[in-house]
C-alpha cells in the first residue's frame, strides 16, 4: 500500500536528527583521508574506490535492520524489504558470472572474504580436515592455511590440517608438478586456488585434475580478481571449482563484503552410471548463518547488489580492460629502468617488484613511498628467508584505473616510484649496513637533505595525482 504523503507527520528535530558535533573528531579525519586519496598514488592491489551509488546503497537505513536466516525464513519481523534485497543480490551475482541457477547457488550473506573462507572450511572439511593453499610468502593468502615452523597463525591452520604449496622460486610460477606429488600424500579434503599476491593465472584444469586424484573440493578464492574475472578479461574459476569465494570491494569495485558460490546438481558419475550429488548449498549457509556468524549486514549487501549491477554493463568491462594494460604499462616501465619484475610480468592487475637485485628491501621502501605519498605494501618474494625483511614491493592497478589513469599515466607512476627507490637508495647508503628499519626510519625523517627530496616528489606526486577525478562522494 502506498503511504499517502499529505498524511505524513514532519518529524521533529530531535537528539537523533544530524548533530555534526557527533561526528567530531571523524569528520576531520574523514577529509584528511580523502584527501590522502585524492592527493596520492594509491597503488595497493587489493584497494579501489567505491562509486557514489555504492557509497549511498551502503550509507542507508538497510544499517538498520536484523535479520537472522535468509529470505522467507528469518528470525525477526519486519524483513520484507531485506528478504528482497538478498534475493536481488544473489540474482545479480549469478547474472553477473553468467552462472545457471540450476547448477550454482550463492550466499551473500559473508561479512568479507576471511569469514567465508573460514565458512567454506567449516561447511566441508572436518575439524582437523585436510587442507591445501598457495603459501603464503608464495602469494597465497592468510586464510589459505598460514603457519611457520613455529607458530600456527591463521585459524586455517589451527582448526584445520594445512600444508600448502609453493612457487618455483626461481621462476615464481605456481610449482603444479610439486603439489600435485605432495597432494598424493597428504590427500586433502580441499584444495584452493586462490592468490593475494601472485601476477600470473591460476591453472584451474590442472588444480582441478588434482582435487578429483584426492577425491577433494577445489574453492576458488578470486577475491583478488573478482572484478577481471565478471569483465571476463581473465580466466574463470567457475569452469572447474566446485566452490568460489570473494571479497567485494577490490577489483570488483563495490563495498566491503564477501560472497561465497556453490555448485549444485551432479558432482560426479560413476564407471556404472551412478551419479554423486553436490550437498553444498545446505552445508554452506548452515556455516554462514548461524554457524560462524549473526545478523547479515543489510546496508552491505545493498552495496554488494549495486556493485553487482555496475559490473554487468560495458563500461565496466572498458575498465577491466584498461586496469590489464595499466598494470602491464607499470611493469614494463618499471623493467626498463632496470627492475626485476616476479615472473618477469603480469597477466593480471599486479605486480610484484623483487628489490633483491637493488640491495634494499621492500620495508624500507615502502616507508620512503609512503613519505612521497605513494601507497603500496612490502610483500616476501618466491626465496625469501625471512618474512621480517621481504624483498619485495607489491603494486596493484585497480584504483588509479578507477580514477581514469591510462598507459602513459601508470609510465609516469613508474617514473616516481622509481625516484623513490632511488631515495630510499642513498638513504641507506648514508648508513651503517646493519642499520635496522627504525634507523632507517630515523635518518628518512630527521635528514634535511632526505626530507627536502621527500618534499620535493611528494609535491609533485600531489600535483599529478590532484588532476585526476575521484569516484563517490566529494564530501564522503
Ligand atoms: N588484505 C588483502 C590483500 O591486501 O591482498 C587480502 O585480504
Amino acid at each position: 500500500m502506498q503511504a499517502d504523503n499529505n498524511k505524513v507527520k514532519p518529524l521533529k528535530e530531535t537528539w537523533v536528527s544530524h548533530n555534526k558535533m557527533m561526528l567530531e573528531p571523524l569528520s576531520i579525519l574523514r577529509i584528511k583521508e580523502k584527501h590522502r586519496q585524492t592527493y596520492g598514488l594509491e597503488l595497493i592491489a587489493s584497494e579501489n574506490f567505491a562509486s557514489r551509488a555504492v557509497l549511498e546503497a551502503l550509507g542507508s537505513c538497510m544499517n538498520n535492520k536484523y535479520s537472522e536466516g535468509y529470505p522467507g525464513q528469518r528470525y525477526y519481523g519486519g524483513t520484507e524489504h531485506v528478504d528482497e534485497l538478498e534475493r536481488l543480490c544473489q540474482k545479480r551475482a549469478l547474472e553477473a558470472y553468467g552462472l545457471d541457477s540450476e547448477k550454482w547457488g550463492v550466499n551473500a550473506q559473508p561479512y568479507s572474504g576471511s569469514p567465508a573462507n573460514f565458512a567454506v572450511y567449516t561447511a566441508v572439511v572436518e575439524p582437523h580436515g585436510r587442507i591445501m593453499g598457495l603459501d603464503l610468502p608464495d602469494g597465497g593468502h592468510l586464510t589459505h592455511g598460514f603457519m611457520t615452523e613455529k607458530k600456527k597463525i591463521s585459524a586455517t591452520s589451527i582448526f584445520f590440517e594445512s600444508m600448502p604449496y609453493k612457487v618455483n622460486p626461481e621462476t615464481g610460477y605456481v610449482d603444479y608438478d610439486r603439489l600435485q606429488e605432495n597432494a598424493r600424500l597428504f590427500h586433502p579434503r580441499l584444495i584452493i586456488a586462490g592468490t593475494s599476491c601472485y601476477s600470473r593465472n591460476l591453472d584451474y584444469g590442472r588444480l582441478k585434475q588434482i582435487a578429483n586424484e584426492n577425491g577433494a573440493y577445489l574453492m576458488g578464492d578470486m577475491a583478488h580478481i573478482s572484478g577481471l574475472v565478471a569483465a571476463g578479461v581473465v580466466p574463470s574459476p567457475f569452469e572447474h571449482c566446485d566452490i568460489v569465494s570473494t571479497t567485494t570491494h577490490k577489483t570488483l569495485r563495490g563495498c566491503r563484503a564477501g560472497l561465497i558460490f556453490y555448485r549444485k546438481g551432479v558432482r560426479s558419475v560413476d564407471a556404472k552410471g551412478k551419479e554423486t550429488l553436490y550437498n553444498l548449498e545446505s552445508l554452506i549457509n548452515q556455516a554462514v548463518f548461524p554457524g560462524l556468524q549473526g545478523g547479515p549486514h543489510n546496508h552491505a549487501i545493498a552495496g554488494v547488489a549495486v556493485a553487482l549491477k555496475q559490473a554487468m554493463t560495458p563500461e565496466f568491462k572498458a575498465y577491466q580492460v584498461q586496469v590489464l594494460a595499466n598494470c602491464k604499462a607499470l611493469s614494463s616501465g618499471l623493467i626498463d629502468r632496470g627492475y626485476k619484475i616476479v615472473t618477469g610480468g603480469s597477466d593480471n592487475h599486479l605486480i610484484l617488484l623483487d628489490l633483491r637485485s637493488k640491495g634494499t628491501d621492500g620495508g624500507r621502501a615502502e616507508k620512503v613511498l609512503e613519505a612521497c605519498a605513494i601507497a603500496c605494501n612490502k610483500n616476501t618474494c618466491p626465496g625469501d628467508k625471512s618474512a621480517l625483511r621481504p624483498s619485495g614491493l607489491r603494486f596493484g592497478s585497480p584504483a588509479l584505473t578507477s580514477r581514469g589513469l591510462v598507459e602513459d599515466d601508470f609510465k609516469k607512476v613508474a617514473e616516481f616510484i622509481h625516484r623513490g627507490i632511488e631515495l630510499t637508495l642513498e638513504v641507506q647508503g648514508s648508513l651503517d649496513p646493519k642499520a635496522n628499519l627504525k634507523e632507517f626510519i630515523q635518518a628518512l625523517t630527521q635528514g634535511e637533505k632526505f626530507q627536502q627530496r621527500v618534499a620535493e616528489i611528494r609535491a609533485e606526486v600531489e600535483g599529478f595525482a590532484g588532476q585526476f577525478p575521484m569516484p563517490g562522494l566529494p564530501e564522503l
